[in-house]
C-alpha cells in the first residue's frame, strides 16, 4: 500500500469519525479532499497534505472532547464596542440574535462614531469588508456577509454564520471590520465566543 493510499484512508477514517460529531465539518472535509486531489505527485506535496490533515484532525478531536462549550462561559449579551486598531474610529455592534446562535444566520447592527466623541456618528465612513476568523483552526466563515449602509455611520451586516463552536480559545471567533473613512483605513477587531 502506498503512502498516498494510507493517507487517503486516514483521511477517510477521520472524516467518518467526524460525521457523528455535532459540529458542521463540511469545510474541513472539502479541504482535505481538495488537497489530496490537487497533489497526486511528489512526497513533498504529500507531506504538506499530511500536515494539513493533521491540523484538520486536531480540530475534529478538539470538538469531540468539548463539542459544546459550557453555556455559562458565553456572555448573554454579545454586543461590543471599542476603538479601531489605530484609534481612527469608535465602533459599537449588536447581534440581531443575542447571544449569537450556533450554526444559524444572524445579522449585526454596527455604528461607527468619532473616536473622541462617541455620541457623534462618523459622517463619511464605509465598511469595506466584514470577516470573522477562528484563530485556533485558521479559518473564516463559510458565508460572505452583506453590508448595507442604513444612514451615515450606521450599518447592517447580514448573513453572518458561525459554523463551529468550542470551549475557550477553541471556540473563539474574531470579528474583523475594515473601516474606510476616505483618507483613513483602519481595522476593528473584537473577540466573540461561540456559542450558547
Ligand atoms: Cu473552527
Amino acid at each position: 500500500m502506498s503512502r498516498y493510499t494510507i493517507l487517503l484512508l486516514t483521511l477517510t477514517l477521520s472524516l467518518h469519525a467526524c460525521d457523528s460529531k455535532k459540529a458542521d465539518h463540511g469545510d474541513h472535509g472539502d479541504h482535505a479532499h481538495g488537497n489530496s486531489n490537487a497533489a497526486p505527485e511528489g512526497a513533498g506535496k504529500a507531506d504538506g497534505d499530511k500536515k494539513g490533515a493533521h491540523a484538520g484532525h486536531g480540530d475534529h478531536a478538539g470538538h469531540g472532547d468539548h463539542a459544546a462549550p459550557d453555556p455559562s462561559s458565553i456572555p448573554g449579551d454579545q454586543s461590543g464596542e471599542g476603538l479601531s486598531k489605530d484609534g481612527k474610529f469608535f465602533v459599537t455592534f449588536t447581534p440581531s440574535t443575542n447571544p449569537i446562535p450556533f450554526q444559524e444566520t444572524f445579522a449585526l447592527d454596527v455604528t461607527v462614531s468619532e473616536p473622541k466623541d462617541h455620541s457623534k456618528k462618523m459622517e463619511s465612513v464605509s465598511i469595506d469588508s466584514v470577516r470573522a476568523l477562528m484563530p485556533a483552526h485558521k479559518h473564516g466563515m463559510k458565508v460572505e456577509p452583506k453590508i448595507t449602509k442604513v444612514s451615515p455611520g450606521v450599518f447592517k451586516v447580514e448573513g453572518m454564520r458561525f459554523h463551529m463552536q468550542g470551549a475557550g480559545d477553541d471556540g473563539k471567533w474574531v470579528l474583523e471590520l475594515t473601516l474606510n473613512g476616505g483618507s483613513d483605513i483602519d481595522l476593528f477587531t473584537h473577540d466573540l465566543q461561540c456559542c450558547r
